[in-house]
């Protein structure tokens, strides 16, 4: 599914506005920052004025992305006026950008640019594109198709989106298109080498201790295809990604879960298959969604009810395939 190029153009009054909100999904990965950071500079490009504001706090791995000290949190944004132009960047729904809800005007035209299939299409314009490995890839389209730069901060910026929601070109959303994408990237002046060192090998100390507490969670079921692992609250970790990918690389297992406890008293449920399950499937029946090998949910509970409500249909699922 591409994106036809009207479409795309219809973006260009979003960038050019005096008053442009730039968000993205709450707990942001290196495509959502990296998604913000670059329309920002798409809006600069066209004359807007833009204002970058996400729920949480930059993680810092991401913090040496090209501009993200411009993030700002929503929490220290009290009496700014409502925006009328929204650009909505890497969220599958409007609730995930949380807190920076109460800065969208009642009637505000929302541009929503996306590639999650489970995307619930709000906002004026969608932009989504579900076969793409990232959102920086979909941006990357937008910024040909409306002849924006592509400089070399706009270049790392949609790169590190696509490094990482490919799993560093692993996982089975690398098409020839994201790979032909991420070579103009580097072209266009992006360093894979500092990228992938920034963001994978620059982990907190803290966070190996916090690692190590969490593998001695680990636990098997279905016969070793599945496994699943605890994050209790009081574990900083960076990149929980990195923990349940250790989850999924075990042999025999199909399907990975973590289960991570929330300020709010829910836990937060992250889900990776390998090859046979839709966990974007399963993840839509409690409420939340993703994409085929990644997706994920929020419950009330403890990490074990949780645990309990999930085993049975997963291998249910595992059984009919
Ligand atoms: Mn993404």
């Amino acid at each position: 599914m591409t994106l036809s190029a009207a479409t795309m153009r219809d973006l260009r009054p979003y960038l050019g506005d005096s008053r442009v909100l730039i968000t993205a999904h709450m707990r942001p990965d290196p495509d959502a920052i990296g998604s913000v950071l670059a329309l920002r500079e798409a809006v600069l490009q066209v004359g807007g004025t833009p204002t970058c504001m996400l729920e949480d706090e930059c993680p810092v791995r991401c913090k040496v992305l090209p501009g993200a000290p411009e993030i700002k949190v929503a929490k220290d944004c009290g009496g700014l006026p409502p925006f009328e132009t929204v650009i909505v960047a890497d969220s599958g729904n409007r609730d995930r950008i949380g807190e920076v809800e109460s800065f969208v005007a009642p009637h505000a035209r929302i541009a929503n640019i996306d590639h999650h299939v489970s995307n619930t299409r709000y906002g004026q314009l969608v932009l989504l594109d579900c076969d793409a490995a990232a959102s920086g890839e979909v941006l990357y389209e937008i910024f040909i198709e409306l002849g924006l730069r592509i400089t070399s901060s706009v270049a790392a910026n949609l790169l590190a989106g696509i490094l990482t929601d490919t799993g560093r070109f692993r996982h089975s959303n690398t098409s020839p298109t994201t790979l032909r994408i991420a070579a103009e990237l580097v072209e266009a002046g992006a360093s894979l080498t500092q990228l992938t060192e920034q963001l994978y090998f620059s982990i907190p100390a803290q966070d190996l201790f916090s690692t190590s507490q969490v593998l001695s969670s680990l636990e098997f079921f279905a016969d070793g295809q599945i496994s699943t692992m605890f994050v209790p609250r009081d574990y900083a970790v960076e990149d929980p990604d990195n923990l349940i990918d250790l989850g999924r690389a075990i042999d025999g297992v199909e399907v990975a879960v973590l289960f991570s406890e929330m300020k709010d008293n829910r836990i937060r449920v992250s889900l990776r298959s390998k090859s046979r399950i839709n966990v974007s499937e399963i993840a839509e029946r409690f409420g939340g969604g993703g994409h085929e090998r990644a997706a994920g949910f929020r419950m009330y509970g403890t990490m074990q009810t949780v645990q309990q409500r999930l085993l049975p249909v997963l291998s249910e699922a595992l059984q009919s395939r």
